[in-house]
C-alpha cells in the first residue's frame, strides 16, 4: 500500500513514481508474450496493433497494441497484479477498479518516435468522470536515452485542455501549451520519470505527459493499464473511441462488461478466469 508520503505527491503532482513491482517471472513473462504479439505468434489477436508515430516519412515507429490482454494470458494476468491494483485503487480513491483498456508502446531503438505532449481523458470522452489513473509499466528500462515518460508537475489541476494536444516542441520534445488557457504563473517544466524494467509509474489522466524521440540502441516497450474507479460511466459522443463497440451498458449507466475486467470490487481482489 502507498504511504500518505506517496498519496500527497500524487495529489499534489498527479504523477507517482513507484519504482520496481513486478516479480523477475513476471517481468520475463510480458517480455516473452509481448514477443509472440510482435512477430505474430499469439493464438488470439489484441484489439489493434499499429504504428502511431509521428514523422513515418522520416522513418519513426511507434507500435501501440491496445488490448494486449486479450491476445496473451500473461498481460491478462498483468491486469490484475495484486501490488499494482491496490495501489491504483487508493490513487483513485475507490475499493472498486475495472480495466478501460490497456496499451503497449514500443518504441524501437534509433528510430522510436515521440509521444507528443497530451492529456489521456481527452481522448476518452465516452468515459466520464475524469478521474482515471494509469498504470505505466516499463518492460525494458527506461531511461532519459531511451525516451522514458516526462510528466508536468500539478498540470491534472488545471482542467482539460482543448482537443487533448499539449503541442511538442520538435526539437526540445517539450510541451507547446497555450499559455492563455492555463492559470497564471504556472510552471510548465516536464520532469523525466525513468523507471527500471518492472517498475511502475502511476498517472492521473489529465496530467500532461509526453516522451521524446528514442534515438538511443535500446528498445522501449511499455505496457499502460487505463484503471477506472467503480462509479465511470458510458457517456456516448460523436467523437467515439476503439474498444466503444464492446460496451454492453446503456448511457449513463457504470461501464462494466466482459471487455472492461473488474480486478477490485467493495476491497476484494479479483482473480483472472482460468
Ligand atoms: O508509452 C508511452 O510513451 C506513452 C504512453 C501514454 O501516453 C499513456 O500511457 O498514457
Amino acid at each position: 500500500m502507498l504511504t500518505e508520503e506517496q498519496m500527497a505527491s500524487f495529489r499534489k503532482n498527479g504523477y507517482l513514481n513507484y519504482g520496481p513491482v513486478l516479480t523477475p517471472s513476471e517481468l520475463h513473462d510480458l517480455q516473452e508474450s509481448l514477443r509472440k504479439v510482435e512477430e505474430g505468434r499469439s493464438e488470439k489477436s489484441p484489439e489493434s496493433k499499429r504504428n502511431i508515430s509521428w514523422g513515418q516519412d522520416k522513418g519513426f515507429v511507434v507500435t501501440q497494441i491496445v488490448n494486449i490482454w486479450e491476445a496473451e494470458p500473461a498481460f491478462y494476468r498483468h491486469l490484475f497484479n495484486d501490488r499494482i491494483v491496490p495501489m491504483a485503487a487508493q490513487l483513485m480513491g475507490s475499493d472498486t477498479v475495472r480495466v478501460w483498456h490497456d496499451q503497449v508502446q514500443v518504441k524501437p531503438p534509433r528510430i522510436g518516435g515521440p509521444t507528443t505532449w497530451h492529456q489521456d481523458h481527452p481522448y476518452w470522452p465516452v468515459i466520464q468522470p475524469a478521474d482515471l489513473v494509469s498504470a505505466w509499466v516499463a518492460i525494458e528500462d527506461a531511461i532519459i536515452d531511451n525516451g522514458c515518460m516526462w510528466m508536468v508537475p500539478a498540470s491534472h489541476t488545471w482542467g482539460p485542455h482543448r482537443g487533448g494536444t499539449i503541442g511538442t516542441d520538435e526539437k526540445t520534445w517539450g510541451p507547446t501549451p497555450d499559455l492563455s488557457l492555463l492559470p497564471e504563473g504556472v510552471d510548465v517544466t516536464p520532469r523525466p520519470q525513468e523507471v527500471p524494467a518492472g517498475g511502475v509509474v502511476f498517472h492521473h489522466c489529465l496530467t500532461w505527459h509526453g516522451a521524446p524521440i528514442n534515438l538511443s540502441e535500446k528498445n522501449r516497450p511499455a505496457i499502460a493499464v487505463h484503471y477506472m474507479p467503480g462509479w465511470t460511466r458510458y457517456e456516448p459522443t460523436a467523437t467515439g473511441h476503439m474498444v466503444e463497440h464492446h460496451i454492453t451498458v446503456k448511457p449513463g449507466e457504470v461501464l462494466q462488461g466482459d471487455h472492461f475486467p473488474t480486478v477490485m470490487e467493495n476491497g476484494e481482489m479479483f482473480s483472472p478466469k482460468e
